[in-house]
C-alpha cells in the first residue's frame, strides 16, 4: 500500500504540505532549512522510494550512480528541473516528475510587478524618500519612462511567459515572442502576439524582454554579449526564470554603461547577484521570490502528492518530465 512507500523530503515544506505526505505515505521529513550536502543527499535517496527534492539539490549523474537500486521516482517540488539530470535518471528507470502550472500566475505577478517598477522607478522612489532626498515635488522629479505603448520580447512562450502576455496586453503592451515553433494560433490571435522566428530579430525591436525560457544546457546565456547588444540603449530585461540564461556580467556592465535601460531579475546567474550587478543603476533585484506565496507552496505541494499518489498506486504520474518533449517550447541555442 501507499503507506509502505517511503518519500525522503529534503527541505521544510509547508506544514499542511508535510501532514498530507505523512498521512498518505512513510515520510520521512527535514526539518532543517537549509540544503543537504552531496553526501547527505545520497543518504537520504538510498533508502527511500521517492525523493522529494528542490531548487538546490543537485542530483547529477553521479548522484544517480550513488543512490541505489530502491529509488524509483523524483518528485521535484518546484516547475524547473534544471539541477537534475533527467537522462541519468531515466536511464536508471526512474521516473522524475515536477510541479509546472501552480506557480505560473503568481511568478506571472511578479514579473508584471518588475515590467511596471523597473521602468517607473518604483524602488528608487522609496529608497529617495527613506533616505531623506525627497524635499517636495517638482516638475523634473523621479521621471520614469511610459510602460503603455512599448513592446513586451518573451523569450519562451509558455505557462509563465503566457502568464504575463495576458497582464502585459492589458497594461497596453504589445507582446512579442520568440520560442522554436509559434503556439495555438487562437491564443496568439487572443493575444494579438507577434512570433518571431528570430530571436536576434525581435531583440532589435522590443522595448522590454522577459526571459521565461527553462535553463537547460541550449539556452544558457542565450541572452548572451552579442545578443544584449542587439537590443535598443533604451531597453529593459526581466527575469524570472533562470539566471544561467543571460550573461548577467555582459547585463551589469551594459547598464552600467548606459547601453541598457535597466533591468528587473528575480534568478541570478551564480544563485545571487555579483557586487556589478548590485551597485548598477536602475536595477530592481529580488531573491527569488516570484513563486513565493503561501498559496502557490502549497498548491506545488499538493500536485507533488498527487504525482507521488499516482506513482504508488501504479499509475503514470501526470507531470512527468519527458526529455524532448517538455524542453518543446524552448527557443533556439
Ligand atoms: C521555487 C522555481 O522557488 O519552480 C521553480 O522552478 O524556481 C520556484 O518556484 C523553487 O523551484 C522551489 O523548488
Amino acid at each position: 500500500s501507499a503507506k509502505q512507500v517511503r518519500v525522503a523530503l529534503t527541505r521544510k515544506l509547508p506544514a499542511p504540505v508535510e501532514a498530507r505526505l505523512s498521512d498518505l505515505f512513510d515520510a520521512v521529513l527535514h526539518s532543517a532549512d537549509a540544503p543537504l550536502s552531496p553526501a547527505a543527499l545520497i543518504e537520504r535517496a538510498r533508502d527511500a522510494d521517492v525523493l522529494a527534492p528542490t531548487l538546490g539539490d543537485r542530483l547529477d549523474a553521479a548522484f544517480f550512480e550513488a543512490a541505489g537500486e530502491r529509488l524509483r521516482l523524483v518528485a521535484n517540488f518546484g516547475a524547473g528541473i534544471d539541477h537534475i539530470d533527467v537522462a541519468a535518471a531515466n536511464a536508471r528507470g526512474i521516473t522524475v516528475t515536477n510541479t509546472p502550472s501552480v506557480l505560473a500566475e503568481d511568478a506571472a505577478d511578479m514579473a508584471m510587478a518588475l515590467i511596471l517598477a523597473v521602468p517607473r522607478r518604483l524602488v528608487e522612489g522609496v529608497r529617495a524618500l527613506e533616505t531623506g532626498q525627497f524635499h517636495g515635488w517638482s516638475p523634473t522629479w523621479m521621471l520614469g519612462r511610459r510602460v503603455r505603448g512599448k513592446k513586451l520580447g518573451i523569450i519562451g512562450l509558455g505557462r509563465v511567459g503566457e502568464a504575463i502576455a495576458r497582464r502585459a496586453k492589458a497594461f497596453g503592451l504589445s507582446i512579442h515572442y520568440h520560442n522554436r515553433t509559434p503556439i495555438n494560433p487562437h491564443i496568439e490571435e487572443e493575444l494579438g502576439a507577434t512570433y518571431w522566428d528570430s530571436l536576434d530579430q525581435m531583440l532589435a525591436r522590443v522595448d522590454i524582454v522577459s526571459v521565461n525560457c527553462p535553463h537547460t544546457p541550449a539556452t544558457f546565456h542565450l541572452l548572451s554579449r552579442r545578443r544584449l547588444e542587439l537590443l535598443q540603449p533604451q531597453a529593459y530585461v526581466v527575469n524570472v526564470s533562470r539566471g544561467e540564461i543571460v550573461d548577467e556580467d555582459a547585463l551589469a556592465e551594459m547598464i552600467e554603461g548606459g547601453r541598457l535601460a535597466g533591468a528587473g531579475l528575480d534568478v541570478y546567474e551564480r544563485g545571487a547577484p555579483s557586487e556589478k550587478l548590485l551597485k548598477a543603476p536602475n536595477v530592481v533585484l529580488l531573491p527569488h521570490m516570484a513563486s513565493a506565496t503561501v498559496e502557490s507552496r502549497i498548491e506545488m505541494g499538493e500536485r507533488m502528492i498527487i504525482n507521488i499518489k499516482m506513482f504508488a498506486d501504479g499509475h503514470k504520474p501526470p507531470d512527468r518530465v519527458i526529455l524532448g518533449l517538455d524542453d518543446g517550447r524552448l527557443p533556439k541555442a
